[in-house]
């Protein structure tokens, strides 16, 4: 099968193209560094199947970021049939000097000019033939996002392909080094080929920028614009969510209950209080996952990351980071693993690891359903965004908190170029992308590990079968009774240490497993919830929750990025360390003082 890898600059768009050409749904985002490791796909072109590759950006052919490494890798070990290069038509002054590395590799090549949909609006002009003829490779005009120029595109591979060249490995340290020849070479092919009109500056992110990167607006607007954020996925999603666990209260009790009442009791009692309420309790809160995460594809599509990155660049610098480690602790509220792989964009080891550190403190969207929960079930309507807000600050905090501790033993000497993207919306298509590739991996995940989960939970909370469920005689309570003189002293009782045991695998168990413990579904398990624990109490619990090991998935990438086992430990360790530390001082301060 012939294959053909998609390079170019970050942040030009190349994901993009690969999705609308192979159907696939590849993560895209307005920052640079989005994509960090390999994605393939297949698909038909004329008669043949091809295989397309999908690559991180690179700036150039000798980058030693671990990003640029894969790449670069790639190239080396894969016989690859036809570049595909895809260029930001807004920058060619820029993008140019790739392509011309690219084509001392003397393989096969196409350029794509994307964005052209934005260079049209700047009134910037292209000569494509002419930059063809130059180049003595194709060009084609494309907006991978809006869709233009796909049949030229899709024919110019496939005619490319025709040509019989056999697939070969790239050699590149064949490529030269004499950057004064590129660039005089690169002036010329631009200078014959593009036009540029003297004001090319998009004027709408210029006015937006002068509000939101204003020396001292700009950062109190970015806050609160994520308290808005959070507000209303909180405000839209507590109703959709009491929805999806009234239908399936509904579904249980009208369909499923009767349908296996005549069923030997402890079977019976696996399926409705092991397997429905614990998936069906996780289940609930689908709705705000993916409302969360369609407002976090427009942060992350507008390039308001890369202004989050700016503002915040001298701030981080004094916790021994930079701006792009704020940018991946807001990706970690996400998801902590895309956000840990993304740290391969930064060069400097020290930095590296000393980001790694800090993002699995960041609230990520399975913690998020803990705590939506308990601010549900125990404080006011009013309370319980601020209470929720206050979890993310602490977020911050403990991070802030990691980073000064560390900032010495893994030292940066990495200085930051930041680049700022205009200002772009998704469009509806890229929301539902994104919003559907949440739910799928929702789905695998609760088909795979949360079930496993609960099901255990259910087996170690029920037997022996002849004693109460849950009860201290059960295995799980005399699990929980080993580790009681641990999390007494917290607040947290025999069977939310339970929960907890269970949460080291994966945050989206800690509900289902109290669901299964208390053997209801989500209705009702507000209510025993609220009857059994206070306000302090649950505090503690969700600042364990918040601070302790985020799931198994994450030590996997710690040890998978980091390539060291001391490393892992440490970063497993100091934040088990750090939650009983703040739980402990946060319950034995508020019963001191009177809560
Ligand atoms: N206006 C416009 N925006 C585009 C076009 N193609 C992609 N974008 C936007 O450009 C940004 C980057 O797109 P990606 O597909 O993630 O870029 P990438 O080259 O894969 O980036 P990395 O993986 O980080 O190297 C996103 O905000 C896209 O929505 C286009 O044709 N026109
Ligand atoms: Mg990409």
């Amino acid at each position: 099968m012939k294959r053909v890898a998609l390079l170019g600059m970050p942040n030009t768009g190349k994901s993009t193209f690969f999705n609308r050409l192979t159907g696939a749904s590849a993560k895209v985002g307005n920052w640079p560094g989005i994509t960090v490791d390999l994605l393939s796909a297949r698909v038909l072109l004329g008669s043949e199947m091809v295989e397309i590759v999908d690559l991180p950006g690179i700036y150039n052919l000798h980058g030693f970021a671990e990003d640029e490494r894969v790449a670069r890798t790639f190239l080396e070990e894969n016989p690859v049939d036809l570049l595909l290069v895809v260029s930001n038509a807004t920058q060619l002054d820029r993008q140019l000097a790739l392509v011309l590395q690219l084509q001392e590799l003397g393989q096969p090549m196409l350029l794509l000019l994307n964005m052209s949909d934005e260079a049209r609006r700047l009134g910037i002009r292209i000569d494509e033939s002419r930059l063809a003829g130059e180049l003595g490779i194709p060009v084609v005009s494309i907006s991978a996002k809006h869709g233009m120029g796909m049949d030229a595109a899709r024919d110019a591979i496939t005619r490319a392909l025709a040509g019989a060249h056999p697939a070969r490995k790239a050699a590149l340290e064949q490529v030269f080094h004499d950057d004064d020849a590129l660039e005089s070479r690169l002036e010329q092919v631009f200078h014959d080929t593009v036009q540029v009109p003297l004001s090319a500056t998009d004027r709408l992110t210029d006015r937006l920028d002068r509000v939101l990167l204003h020396p001292w607006l700009g950062l109190p607007l970015f806050f609160l614009a994520m308290l808005a954020m959070f507000e209303a996925v909180y405000a839209l999603g507590t109703p959709l969510q009491d929805g999806v666990a009234w239908m399936l209260e509904t579904i249980k009790t009208d369909a499923v209950a009767p349908a296996v009442a005549h069923w030997n009791p402890v079977l019976r009692s696996f399926l409705l209080d092991g397997i429905f309420d614990g998936i069906g309790t996780v289940l609930s809160f689908l709705p705000i996952i993916v409302l969360f995460f369609l407002f976090m594809a427009i942060v992350e599509d507008s390039g308001y990351m890369s202004r989050a990155a700016f503002l915040m660049d001298a701030f981080m610098s004094r916790l021994g980071l930079d701006g792009r480690a704020f940018v991946m602790q807001l990706m970690g509220f996400g998801c902590n693993v895309p956000a840990l792989m993304g740290t391969r964009v930064m060069r400097s080891r020290g930095l590296r690891l000393l980001t790694m550190m800090i993002i699995p403190f960041s609230l990520c969207s399975a913690r998020l359903q803990v705590f939506v929960f308990f601010t549900t079930a125990i404080f006011t309507a009013w309370a319980a965004p601020l209470v929720l807000f206050s979890l993310y600050v602490a977020s911050f905090l403990a991070a802030m908190l990691t980073a000064l501790i560390y900032r010495r033993r893994l030292s940066n000497d990495e200085p930051l170029l930041l680049e700022l993207p205009p200002y772009r919306f998704p469009t509806a298509k890229q929301m539902w992308l994104r919003g559907w590739r949440e739910v799928t991996h929702f789905v695998r995940e609760a088909t795979g590990f949360i079930l496993l989960g609960v099901i255990l939970v259910w087996a170690l909370t029920h037997s022996p079968f002849d004693v109460p469920p849950a009860s201290p005689q059960t295995l799980a309570g005399q699990l929980a009774r080993l580790f009681s003189p641990v999390f007494a002293p917290l607040g947290i009782d025999h069977l939310m240490t339970i929960t907890l045991l269970f949460g080291f695998v994966a945050k989206e168990v800690v509900l289902g497993a109290m669901a299964v413990i208390y053997g209801v579904g989500q209705g009702e398990l507000a209510g025993i919830v609220h009857g059994q624990v206070d306000w302090v109490q649950a505090y503690s619990f969700m600042l364990f929750v918040l601070i302790y090991t985020p799931c198994l998935s994450t030590v996997a990438v710690l040890k998978q990025e980091s390539r060291s086992w001391r490393f892992t430990a440490l970063a497993v360790g100091w934040p088990l360390l750090l939650a009983w530390l703040v739980s402990f001082a946060f319950y034995q301060g508020a019963r001191w003082l009177g809560f």
